[in-house]
């Protein structure tokens, strides 16, 4: 009824004002101890299956702590405790910052109202509590809720996806940055072997003459696969170049990291690629390792991975030189 009433009245099927009439699964939280105020809110409120009264308000607290709500009614006129004193609690709890707050105050009660305002609450209503008013105020706040909590998922997206390769979906150079470091100092002060290993492609370039930069990228997500599904979930692996890979392993040292590099070295040249249906290639794979020495940092440990490749290009390729 109520929707073929806002279409009746114009509304675009996306409009604000629907959505807030479809808001019906929020978790709401209403603290009041005067029956007719909690009357009042609850007819507002009567589409929202999330509604909870609390009748002890001695609980509110462990109440207020004990889940996730999108929105927390506070009365300001409470018998039995300082409501304002409840939403000091809730904005000092890192959890609860974002909560939204809407305070029911007595009319004309404005030093408390300037005082809930000074502690971040967010909107409030005067007693006695008109039901249109809070509908639309606890409707707005529930909007910008959702809002804030879409952009949040959003940010926290788009800083997983900043360190993360789109090609070869592993980790890329700025990850490798941000965290070997850590692994090092790690390494470091525990006494423990960590090992770098750098895999490059031989002539790479005439997979990319040959058959084209599209048939290459086929390489690179495969190798990359093959990389990941042999070594260890601990292991650091990150796409750092072109056609570059590295393996950081942890509690891994020279030799036993040698053994690992002829592994990969095998795996991804043993098997064809399939660029297309039609076209399957081998190609070969260099690495060079470098097992932390003491006092060494991030950039010394590639730097001397860098090295061995750069011989292991040199004695002729398809090979692991520590
Ligand atoms: P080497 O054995 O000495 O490593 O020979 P190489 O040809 O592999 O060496 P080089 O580093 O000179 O060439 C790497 C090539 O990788 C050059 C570049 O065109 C190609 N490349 C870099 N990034 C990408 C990419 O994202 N996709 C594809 N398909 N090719 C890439
Ligand atoms: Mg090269
Ligand atoms: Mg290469
Ligand atoms: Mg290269």
């Amino acid at each position: 009824v109520r929707e073929s009433t806002s279409l009746a009245l114009g509304l675009a099927p996306s409009d604000p004002a629907l959505d807030a009439a479809r808001q019906l699964d929020a978790a709401i939280l209403v603290i009041e101890d005067d029956p007719q105020s909690v009357d009042q809110i609850a007819k507002a409120l009567r589409q929202q299956r999330g509604l909870v009264v609390l009748s002890d308000i001695d609980a509110a607290p462990a109440t207020i702590n004990g889940r996730e709500w999108d929105l927390v009614i506070v009365s300001l006129t409470l018998e039995a405790t300082d409501g304002l004193r409840l939403c000091a609690l809730m904005r000092s709890s890192e959890r609860l910052r974002q909560t939204p707050v809407l305070v029911l105050s007595r009319s004309g009660d404005n030093r408390s109202l300037l005082k809930a305002f000074e502690l971040g609450v967010n909107d409030y209503v005067t007693k006695p509590v008109d039901r249109a008013e809070i509908l639309a105020r606890v409707n707005s706040q529930l909007r910008r809720k959702r809002f804030q909590d879409r952009l949040r998922e959003t940010m926290i997206l788009s800083v997983e996806m900043a360190v993360i390769d789109p090609l070869t979906g592993l980790h890329n150079r700025r990850y490798l940055d941000g965290h070997l470091a850590q692994r090092v100092s790690q390494a470091q002060l525990q006494h423990r072997p960590l090992t770098a290993v750098l895999l490059d492609i031989d002539h790479f370039k005439a997979v990319n003459d040959t058959y084209g930069h599209a048939g290459g990228d086929v390489v690179l997500k495969q190798i990359a696969q093959r990389i990941r599904l042999n070594v260890r979930g601990v292991d650091i692996v990150a796409r750092i170049g072109g056609e570059e890979f590295v393996v950081i392993m942890p509690e891994v040292d020279l030799e036993e990291a040698t053994l690992i590099a002829q592994r990969l070295l095998r795996i991804t040249a043993r098997e064809p690629f399939s660029v297309t249906d039609a076209v399957e290639l081998t190609v070969t794979t260099s690495a060079g390792i470098a097992q932390l020495q003491y006092a060494e940092d991030a950039a010394g440990l590639l730097r001397r991975a860098d090295a061995a490749l750069y011989r292991a290009k040199a004695e002729g390729r398809n090979r692991v030189v520590a």
